[in-house]
């Protein structure tokens, strides 16, 4: 499979997966057939809405630049502030804009920073830039930092960018390897804890799989759901409505599992009429190609 048709699959799949999950978001989890019901266009949310930014901002400066990145932010945010923003981001798009510095700002907010799953949700354009590189840590941390400065957020931004970018270099999926990969990679004790219980889970068990690895608005609640549905699914779609049926924060899981079964799968992978409804699809379609370019030059 191609690294175009990699990159197309991880872009669209985080706008397919969010807008399929945006109905469903704080439910206790519908049926898989349920989930497509009554909806014509697919219109993503926040999760779709701050990975644009993250995509216009990495193509315009070649590369991770943190202002240019928070200014990004605030301006989409300016433009369409209905996109169902979690309640920090808005706060702290308020102070940047008032010149308030650029760092830490969440502290004033949550103790010790945001631990939210806003900075893992949008973070799929830096796993697929920096897929083969030793800084993707470093830039996933950085990009989380404008809004989510705690350590949990910070490290769930981290481990989805590394999911994003093992799911891209893999041609054949190896379950216990891939975790293997990610115990490596995780620092934190709350992740590996998660990860371990994976290995021993059954993914019809919907209740035990949301109790051991969580399905909430907190990145250690969600990263972990969406690897799991990632892992344990046979297609895109198996992954994506799987994720939605688990319930709680469904787009944002939606969009994270989407991200990860999209750079496995490619976009050959994710049936076409999902493409066809998704809102914007063409512009995704074109900044994920464009992201493609700078990761060649
Ligand atoms: C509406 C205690 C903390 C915390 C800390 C909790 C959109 C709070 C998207 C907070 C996503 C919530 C979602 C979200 C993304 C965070 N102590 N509690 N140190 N840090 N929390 O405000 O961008 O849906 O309950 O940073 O991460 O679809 O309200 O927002 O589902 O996590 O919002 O954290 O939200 P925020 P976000
Ligand atoms: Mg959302
Ligand atoms: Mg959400």
């Amino acid at each position: 499979m191609t690294l175009k048709s990699k990159f197309l699959g991880c872009i669209l799949g985080v706008g397919i997966g969010d807008s399929l999950g945006r109905r469903w978001e704080g439910s206790f989890g519908p049926a898989m057939e349920e989930i497509e019901r009554g909806s014509q266009v697919l219109r993503y949310t926040d999760d779709t809405h701050m990975t644009l930014g993250v995509l216009e901002s990495l193509i315009a400066c070649k590369g991770l630049d943190i202002g240019h990145m928070a200014h990004t932010f605030v301006k989409n945010y300016e433009e369409e502030p209905y996109r169902g923003y979690g309640p920090g981001p808005p706060r702290i798009f308020r102070l940047i804009r008032r010149g308030e510095g650029l760092l830490n700002l969440d502290r004033g907010i949550y103790p010790g920073g945001s631990y939210g799953n806003g900075s893992a949700m949008r973070i799929a354009p830096v796993g697929l830039l920096y897929h083969d590189s030793e800084e993707l840590r470093g830039k996933a941390c950085s990009a989380s930092e404008i809004t989510h400065s705690h350590e949990l957020g910070k490290e769930g931004a981290a481990l989805q960018a590394y999911a994003v970018a093992l799911a891209v270099k893999i041609s054949r999926l190896d379950v216990d390897e891939f975790l293997d990969e990610l115990e490596k990679f995780a620092e934190n004790s709350t992740y590996k804890k998660k990860l371990r219980a994976m290995r021993t889970l059954d993914r019809e068990k919907r209740s035990e799989v949301t109790t051991k690895l969580g399905n909430g608005i907190e990145a250690f609640n969600s990263v972990p759901a969406a690897v799991f549905s990632f892992l344990t699914a046979k297609s895109f779609s198996d992954a994506v409505l799987y994720a939605i049926s688990l319930g709680g924060d469904t787009d944002t899981i939606g969009a994270m599992t989407g991200a990860i079964a999209g750079a496995y799968y490619g976009i050959e992978g994710i049936p076409p009429e999902w493409i066809d409804r998704l809102e914007n699809g063409r512009y995704l379609e074109r900044l994920a190609l464009e992201l493609l370019r700078i990761g060649e030059s």
